[in-house]
């Protein structure tokens, strides 16, 4: 059989999201996630101007193929839309292969090798009460992990921590519509301090250890702020604490930098959700730089390179973290349980729960108890766009905020 039919989706059911529909010439529907946080419709028109028409024709059971054709025929490689088109046409096909099978994805993967799927949390509070109440009601909600950000003293709004009531769960959203919900015009502007937040940091993380025992596991995301020696230092000061990691702590495209970071410490690292390929991680992987990979399976050309990425690390003794915040769309996500069951060098997945709005929209079939998430047992990804509901909501620009030095230099965000 072939594919006969390739079309986009963009729809905002709360946030924006970029879906990939492929029909094969018997009937058989693939969904695939080509959602590029505040670049939307850049991927939206690299999947239908240039991807489509190519598409149209092949045999659907040829991914490994069509992989290879859309990533080295074009002559330009890599990059976050390229990669998440990639991604999308490829999650696609092995949702439709496994679909024919009759199967959940995880199955042609290589069956489950777990029960259940450990998942962390975004715990987030303006000041440490806030933070506790919020750390609190994850691990009463059976939470084993949750990743921790708080405000520091003298600073406004900062990354990871939610503006919404007190007490509200699942609400970290970092891509911002204009106050009134209509489309932003340009980035709001976040204000940094980096010594500040080396001052503060540390003595969170010995409150969080006095109020929550040791059996806790306590992620931070240092969201590429630090240079090399700060991000040693943050390493170095909060050992004591043992985090399970300490996420993105300098710029990604600095592989050495964190040669600095594990030589001063024993703190694992994770990194790579703004990485596209293997190549971004050939020296973190092959130097043991870091201990966890962070890739989104959206961005970084969907199953077919992510599994061969998670293999490769696996022999380094180097786990997976796949990267799940609300911006990856209930495909993306289906995607990323799907190999997190079937891998062994599994360590945890990140997961924001979506809107409820969001989830109106996309039928999924993974479950979330106490902690753990399962792909589901429905024959391929699991999960299904509603394209009628999907019409309801149009596309509303939105940007991740900009950042800047409290002297007004433009700074990572
Ligand atoms: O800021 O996905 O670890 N998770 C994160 C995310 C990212 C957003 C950017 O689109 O850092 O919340
Ligand atoms: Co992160």
């Amino acid at each position: 059989m072939t594919i006969e039919n390739v079309t986009v989706n963009v729809t905002s059911p709360g946030r924006n999201f970029v879906t990939l529909k492929i029909v094969t010439s018997d009937g058989i529907v693939g969904w695939g996630d080509a959602t590029l946080n505040g670049r939307e419709l850049s991927v939206a028109s690299y999947l239908d101007d240039h991807l489509a028409s190519i598409l149209i024709g092949r045999d659907e059971d040829r991914i490994e193929d069509t992989w290879q054709y859309l990533y080295r025929s074009p002559y330009w490689r890599r990059g976050p839309v390229t990669m998440a088109a990639i991604a999308a046409v490829d999650m696609a096909l092995w949702d439709i292969k496994a679909k024919k099978a009759g199967v959940p994805l995880y199955q042609l993967l290589g069956g489950a090798s777990r029960d259940g799927i450990r998942a962390y949390c975004h715990a987030s509070g303006g000041d440490y009460a806030a933070l506790k109440d919020a750390i609190t009601g994850y691990v009463e909600s059976g939470f084993t992990a949750v990743r921790v950000q708080t405000g520091v003293p003298g600073l406004g709004q900062i990354y990871g921590v939610a503006t919404n009531k007190p007490g509200a769960k699942y609400d970290y959203e970092p891509a911002k519509r204009a106050a009134d919900g209509t489309a932003a015009t340009a980035p709001t502007e976040e204000v940094w301090d980096t010594n500040a937040y080396l001052a503060h940091m540390p003595g969170v993380f010995e409150s969080i250890r006095a109020d929550f025992g040791t059996d806790l596991r306590i992620l931070h995301d240092g969201h590429h702020r630090m240079s090399p020696i700060e991000a040693a230092r943050f390493a170095k000061d909060v050992e004591p604490y043992r985090l399970f990691w300490l996420e993105d702590c300098t710029p990604g495209e600095d592989q050495t930098a964190l040669r600095l970071v594990r030589q001063h410490s024993t703190t694992p690292l994770a990194i790579g959700e703004v990485f596209n390929t293997v190549f971004d991680y050939q020296t973190l992987i092959t130097e043991r730089l870091i201990d966890y990979v962070r890739s989104a399976v959206t961005h970084t050309g969907g199953i077919t390179a992510m599994k061969k990425l998670l293999d490769f690390a696996a022999i380094y003794g180097i786990k997976s973290g796949i990267h799940g915040p609300t911006d990856i769309s209930p495909v993306g996500m289906a995607a990323a349980l799907h190999l997190d069951l079937a891998i062994h060098n599994f360590g945890i997945q990140e997961y924001m729960p979506h809107s409820e709005t969001t989830l109106d929209v996309f039928q999924t079939s993974f479950t979330f108890e106490r902690g753990f998430l399962h792909p589901g047992d429905t024959p391929g990804l699991g999960v299904e766009l509603d394209e009628e509901a999907a019409s309801a909501f149009e596309y509303t620009k939105a940007y991740l905020p900009a950042n800047r030095l409290t002297d007004g230099t433009v700074h990572d965000w």
